[in-house]
């Protein structure tokens, strides 16, 4: 068993993913999302991978810090790929990866803010960190700048064990450093406050923007399409989702002071 789970790591870690947990199903626990079994049956164990953001989270910019995640984003694809391929061919168990956010299911309106699995709730249960006082995870040496994938499998493997402490120590900056209020009630981050702050060229607006047009006179629709909200819009198109805000991510002094030698950098 130890074995298994070192030559994992170590295929994970020969990639340059930044830290790998293992969790068994048994152990992920998370309320409003579907069953394990119910996505993959027979699955027994997950695989879950950690992502370290870069300063640019930081940028004044919004445009550098999404392109930093979108640049993030595009890493995780193939690392996912591979190390399920990896688990299928190498180790002969089936094995399904879990996307950072989409694909989602927008059909099912009580999923709508759920993904297929909370990879909050898996990285927790794999050892690679805490909730934080803004409800996502805080790792212990890359603090919230962090993002997660995973790969279900059937193979036998235990939960790795929790960090000795919660890294959090509820100092309360991320809260504050909201500028959506959108974490002001402890426990629960409020998804429309958040989405308008941090999308701002999402579904939301996409939706208001094609009621007003369609309702304006020929000159107002021939202004709209020339206005910034609709370039924006029709970038967010073609880009795909973009996050504007990294502030509560961006503000949490844990890991900040991570040095190139405690990375797994190659
Ligand atoms: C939908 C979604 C959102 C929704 C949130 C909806 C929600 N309530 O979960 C919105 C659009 C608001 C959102 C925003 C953000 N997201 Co988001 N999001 C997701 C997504 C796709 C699904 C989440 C899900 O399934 N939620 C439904 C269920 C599981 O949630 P829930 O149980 O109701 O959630 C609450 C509980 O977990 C509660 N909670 C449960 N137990 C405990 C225990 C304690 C002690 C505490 C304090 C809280 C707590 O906190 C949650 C807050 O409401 C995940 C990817 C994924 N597949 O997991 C990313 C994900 C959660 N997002 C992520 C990030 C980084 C962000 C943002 C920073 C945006 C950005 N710029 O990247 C913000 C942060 C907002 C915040 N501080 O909470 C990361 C978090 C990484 C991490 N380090 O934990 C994830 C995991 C993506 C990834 N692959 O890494 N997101
Ligand atoms: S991403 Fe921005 S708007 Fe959303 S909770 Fe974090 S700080 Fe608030
Ligand atoms: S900013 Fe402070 S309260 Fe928020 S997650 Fe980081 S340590 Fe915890």
């Amino acid at each position: 068993m130890r074995d298994l789970k070192e030559a994992i790591r170590n295929f994970v870690l020969g990639l340059g993913v930044d830290d790998v947990g293992f969790a068994s199903v048994d152990d992920y626990r998370s309320p409003r999302s579907p069953s394990i079994e119910s996505l993959f049956p027979g699955a027994r164990s997950m695989i879950v991978m950690a992502f370290h953001e870069l300063s640019a989270c930081e940028s004044p910019s919004p445009q550098l810090a999404m392109n930093a995640r979108l640049d993030l984003m595009e890493f995780t694809r193939p690392a996912c790929y591979r190390v399920a391929r990896y688990v299928e061919t190498r180790l002969g168990s089936p094995a399904v990866a879990v996307p950072v956010s989409y694909p989602m299911d927008f059909a099912t309106p009580q999923k709508i803010g759920v993904g297929e699995v909370s990879l909050r709730h898996a990285a927790i249960a794999a050892g690679l960190g805490s909730f934080g006082l803004h409800n996502i995870v805080v790792h212990p040496r890359f603090g919230t700048r962090v993002i997660f994938t995973a790969v279900l499998t059937q193979l036998e493997l235990v939960s790795d064990p929790p960090p000795a402490q919660n890294p959090c120590t509820g100092c309360g900056l991320c809260v504050r450093a909201c500028p959506a209020g959108a974490l002001d009630v402890e426990g629960k981050t409020d998804m429309l406050k958040c989405l308008g702050n941090s999308q701002p060229y999402g579904m939301r607006t996409s939706i208001a923007f094609w009621s007003r047009f369609g309702e304006a006179t020929p000159e107002e629709q021939k202004a709209m399409l020339q206005s910034p909200d609709y370039m924006s819009m029709y970038q967010a198109g073609f880009i795909g989702y973009q996050y504007f805000c990294f502030r509560c991510l961006a503000a949490c002094p844990i890991g900040r002071s991570v040095r190139q030698d405690e990375f797994n950098v190659r």
